[in-house]
């Protein structure tokens, strides 16, 4: 035995106390939630146990084990009761916010950043979108660290926890893509594989397309069948052929064998393997329960199994563990195909609690129930990897933005061009703050005005290469090389790739202690493909500015299906994300340093005294530009100018506010 499985096998059975543990504290909160705490408008509350349970033992394995401090996870939506219950564990979770599952204030029921005060990396709840963000966060992790910067901290590994349904949104095929173009490393996605989704038992066979999928894109694919205790049978007389029923055995059939217990599954196998003697005697040994609880010993819910796999997974290529598991696991429900918003009544929650030896009263005492002394448990909790740091979020300081920024302003001339123009000045100035912004594009650099920047600042590449219409001497207007120091990141044309760079990027102080400053531009009519993820992003207090050009309907001749007409209502609508249609190019300029300064601020509180909502709080922007030339005016133009007028229209379009504009 090598040194790290001694280690293993010592924390396995504290481990698997900690499992139950978990899984009592998710099913409980979710429990208070629904049939204790007083839900005065009767609304329904609920939660998902079902999905909770089917990730208890690998975020056991995981948080309490695997995961280092600088790792960031992105939680399968409807398993965030395990995720707080493992917070409450480590101190990080309060026993009231837990209480208040679901109501105002208290732990939300899928992980937010924003609103969760228990280190939540990753938003999720649109499903797809969490799990994209974490192949973005290491690609922006690398660009970091490829400029030189962050390097203080410890490279982390960005890891998601995956629903198997989760993955047939398309989000994740888009990313998985991107991934392999830009060279992805220190990813796991760990899949969730318990062969149901919200509504049935998911189609048979999936973990063969998903194994040739990822692997065709470069990941490497560990495949978590079979548990320990499993394995061991396999190894005994007649346990060969109980392998090859285990693997026969269609999804439906199994799922309803783990719902029925263990005289179904004695029935059932008897049936089919009862005429080999050595198969014969392989069940007969065993009682009913035993029985059982062989056959749910999926790879997903063996923490040897896990942790083994975890140890040995090798960061420079991206991972995918497919991990089959049971929803409900360890709960009556375990196994119905209709579990999915199934909560025990009050009669099998009393059952349960009596198997987890909990006393009434006592259900949210931490090491209640456990066979493991209390001081040990809470040692081993003391020494968690994972919590080894306070604070696991960083923070950068802000970077100085002039007020205004420079350009010639030609006559006339669109708003388009004259970002172009910002730009390009942008490119050619030693301001310290010039050397943080990363711009981004779906294949739009150049016909959004990005290119005299791109020339001066190159594209980002983590290996150089030459432009070789440039080494070849053909004329062409672009340079197209790339290196590790380069600023500008090109995207395929998938727009939601865009918004989860954008989401990435736009979180990188807190994720890598390295402020970047992200300018994406695409063309505004197609805001809308990506537009989940623009409202992910937001939702998660990422930070950028969002470029849309061309906008409008005055486009003439492009027209057609290019015209936006709605999308001004989409900036008005979207929280966290401050909306702009310059129509000069002195106001854009303005409004540019403005947005560079903007998307840094932060505050913990909001003043009362305050001229718009986010003054102070920050946010990201959206500006809308035009391609159509307009006489621009000859006059001095600065922020005031600019605020006194919006504040105008803010305190219009608000009239509860009691202060006066003047
Ligand atoms: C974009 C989006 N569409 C639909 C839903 C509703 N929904 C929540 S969970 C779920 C099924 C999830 O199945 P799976 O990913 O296999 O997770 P499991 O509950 O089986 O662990 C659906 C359809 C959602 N949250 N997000
Ligand atoms: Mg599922």
């Amino acid at each position: 035995m090598t040194a790290m499985n001694l280690m293993t096998a010592d924390a396995v059975p504290i481990l698997s106390e900690l499992e139950r543990k978990v899984l009592w504290l998710a099913s409980w909160t979710i429990h208070n939630a629904n049939r204790i705490r007083e839900n005065s408008d009767g609304l329904k509350v609920g939660g998902h146990q079902a999905s909770s349970a089917s990730l208890s033992t690998i975020m056991t394995a995981l948080y309490f084990r695997s995961l280092r401090p600088q790792d960031r996870v992105a939680v399968k939506p409807h398993a965030s009761p395990i995720f707080h219950a493992i917070q409450y564990l480590l101190g990080r979770q309060s026993r009231e916010k837990l209480e208040r599952f679901r109501g105002f204030k208290g732990a939300q029921s899928y992980p937010s950043r924003t609103k969760d005060v228990d280190d939540v990396d990753f938003s999720t709840g649109s499903v797809g979108l969490g799990v994209a963000q974490t192949l973005f966060a290491s690609l922006v992790q690398d660009y970091v660290r490829a400029h030189g910067w962050g390097l203080e901290h410890p490279e982390g590994r960005m890891v998601a926890l995956v629903g198997d349904a989760e993955l047939d949104e398309g989000n994740i095929f888009e990313a998985i893509l991107e991934g392999w173009k830009q060279g992805l490393r220190n990813c796991w996605w760990i899949v969730d594989y318990n062969r149901q989704s919200l509504d049935a038992v998911i189609r048979e066979g999936l973990w063969s397309r998903f194994e040739a999928l990822f692997r065709d894109f470069g990941w490497d694919v560990v495949i978590l069948k079979y548990g320990s205790l499993q394995r061991a049978a396999f190894a005994e007389p007649g346990g060969e052929r109980l392998r090859q029923w285990i693997d026969n055995c269609p999804n439906p059939l199994y799922s309803a064998l783990v719902f029925q217990g263990g005289a179904s599954w004695r029935k059932h196998l008897l049936g089919d393997l009862g005429s080999d003697d050595e198969a014969r005697e392989l069940i007969e040994r065993r009682s009913d329960e035993e029985i059982a609880r062989l056959m749910t010993n999926l790879g997903g819910h063996d923490l040897p199994s896990l942790l083994e796999a975890f140890s040995r997974a090798d960061d420079g290529r991206p991972v995918c563990f497919i991990c089959y598991t049971v929803k409900g696991y360890g709960l009556p429900f375990a196994g119905h195909k209709d579990n999915h918003a199934g909560l025990m009544t009050d009669a099998q929650m009393d059952a349960f609690r009596a198997a987890m030896h909990i006393r009434p009263g006592k259900e949210w005492e931490k090491f209640e129930g456990l066979y493991i002394e209390s001081e040990r448990l809470q040692a081993f909790l003391d020494g968690v990897p994972f919590a080894a740091r306070a604070a696991r979020r960083y923070k950068a300081p802000a970077l100085e933005i002039p007020e205004t920024l420079q350009v010639a302003i030609a006559n006339p001339m669109s708003t388009q061009a004259g970002f172009g123009a910002l730009l390009n000045e942008l490119g050619k100035t030693h301001a310290s703050f010039a050397e943080r912004i990363v711009t981004t594009s779906p294949d739009v650099t150049v016909s959004t005005n990005l290119g005299a920047w791109v020339n001066r600042r190159g594209l980002f590449g983590l290996e150089a290469a030459i432009d070789t219409f440039k080494n070849e001497h053909i004329p062409s207007t672009f340079n197209w090389s790339c290196s590790p120091q380069g600023q500008h990141i090109e995207l395929g044309i998938a727009e939601m790739n865009l918004f989860s760079l954008l989401s990435a990027l736009g979180l990188s102080h807190e994720l890598n202690g390295v402020r970047l400053l992200p300018i994406g531009t695409l063309y505004d009519t197609f805001i809308a493909r990506g537009l989940d993820g623009l409202n992910y992003a937001c939702y998660q207090d990422a930070r950028f500015i969002l470029v849309a050009t061309p906008s409008g309907v005055a486009l003439a001749p492009e027209g057609g299906a290019h015209q936006s007409i709605g999308t001004p209502l989409i900036g008005m609508a979207q929280d966290r994300l401050a909306s702009f249609e310059p129509a000069f190019v002195d106001e854009l300029s303005v409004l540019l340093a403005w947005s560079l300064a903007h998307i840094q601020k932060q505050a913990d509180q909001e003043s009362d005294d305050r001229d718009w909502l986010a003054d102070e709080t920050g946010g990201s922007v959206y500006l809308r530009l035009s391609t159509r030339p307009i006489e621009q005016m000859k006059r001095e133009m600065n922020r005031d100018r600019i605020v006194r007028r919006s504040s105008r229209i803010a305190a219009r379009s608000r009239p509860r506010r009691s202060r006066q504009w003047g």
